[in-house]
């Protein structure tokens, strides 16, 4: 079944053949999206997007940033290479993005099929693939000089802004959550100087800025049924930033035991294989041009990432869940506790 409110929306978009059914799909934070299926096998799926324009005010640039990476990716990721660049379709006008008459944009792409996504790691090899093709998205962008893409959310992995917004959502206790959260203020306040390293490296020259993905993910891979990963998706975010980002954040996501929300803390823990798989894949297609500051930071890098997502979660919480989507109560905090559990498990 496709309700009229879908219909209406797809008919903005130049599809191919008929759609039978949508489903509210996936697992993302951020944008609302549902699976288009075909009503003829033949025909190809898509994926529809409402998008966060409150996460992403700057939409025009956003969609345009989408538009040049893929572009770039295709001249070097084009048929035959066995991967697959994310495909927007083009609207009746032209553009690649539909704004409704209430303001709320749409975007679509051709479904990646079968396009497997992993929450949490199911083995060595999903780790490698993942090391591997986050560092080949690197490798290829090398030659797209930063500058020419948008910076969409200004300071978006930088420490020191994230440890700010913290400090003024504990100030302004909004929602009235903060002396529940006493503990993770504090954890968040002790590691702080520590994280400050990154920055530091990076103001130094040692850390260059490249462009990079910038939210790694594991579930934001897309793998074929042999195991192999795909696909990078969820290009929102490509700009701007260090590999050290993209590096840590696979490592949050994919080498560590437990749900992003687990609520069992003693069911998370860091698994040291899972690490070495992700950095064989990363380092086989990046060590050639990675500085010798970024090797050496990569074990910082899991945990400043991690740092900095627990803090995100923990001010959207104290904040009263207005940025995150969430599915149930306390969730934000949970993902807090468990990130900060993560980190402290965390031995290289
Ligand atoms: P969010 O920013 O909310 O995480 P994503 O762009 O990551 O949104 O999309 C959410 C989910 O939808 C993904 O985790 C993936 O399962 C699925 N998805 C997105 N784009 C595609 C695609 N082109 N092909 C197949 N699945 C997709
Ligand atoms: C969000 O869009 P999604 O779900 O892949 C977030 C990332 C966080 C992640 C935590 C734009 O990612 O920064 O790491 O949640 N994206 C944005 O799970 O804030
Ligand atoms: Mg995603």
């Amino acid at each position: 079944m496709i309700t009229s409110d879908i219909s209406s929306v797809l008919r903005h978009f130049k599809t191919e053949g008929s759609h039978a059914h949508a489903r509210p799909f996936g697992s993302g934070h951020i944008h609302s999206t549902w699976l288009i299926e075909a009503g003829n096998k033949h025909d190809p799926d898509y994926i529809l997007q409402k998008f966060n324009s409150n996460v992403f005010p700057l939409t025009a640039e956003t969609m345009n940033n989408i538009r040049l990476v893929t572009g770039h990716l295709r001249q070097k990721w084009g048929p035959g290479s066995g991967f697959e660049v994310p495909e927007l379709i083009e609207c009746t006008d032209g553009g690649v993005y539909h704004t409704g008459s209430d303001g709320v944009h749409w975007r679509l792409y051709r479904r990646i099929n079968p396009g497997i996504s992993y929450d949490q790691v199911p083995n060595e090899n999903v780790a490698y693939e993942a090391g591997k093709i986050f560092g080949k998205f690197i490798a290829y962008l090398s030659d797209l000089q930063p500058d020419k893409l948008s910076v969409v959310i200004p300071g978006f992995h930088s420490a020191e802004l994230r440890y700010e917004q913290l400090q003024t959502a504990v100030k302004n206790d909004p929602a009235g959550r903060r002396a529940e959260v006493e503990a993770e203020i504090a954890f968040a306040g002790k590691h702080y100087d520590a994280m400050l390293e990154l920055p530091r490296r990076q103001q130094s020259g040692e850390v260059p800025l490249r462009v990079t993905h910038n939210d790694t993910k594991l579930n934001n891979v897309l793998f074929d049924d042999r195991g192999r990963a795909v696909s990078v998706i969820d290009l929102d975010t490509v700009m701007p930033g260090l590999s050290l980002y993209d590096f840590g954040d696979l490592v949050r996501t994919a080498a560590g035991t437990g749900d992003e929300d687990e609520a069992d803390l003693n069911r998370i823990g860091f698994n040291r294989a899972l690490y070495k798989a992700i950095e064989k894949g990363f380092l086989e297609q990046t060590r050639h041009f990675l500085t010798p500051a970024e090797t050496a930071l990569m074990p910082l890098s899991a945990r400043y990432m991690t740092w900095i997502m627990g803090i995100r979660f923990l001010a959207d919480y104290i904040n009263g869940d207005v940025y995150y989507q969430t599915h149930y109560p306390g969730q934000n905090l949970r993902r807090c506790r468990a990130q900060f559990r993560l980190m402290e498990t965390m031995e290289f």
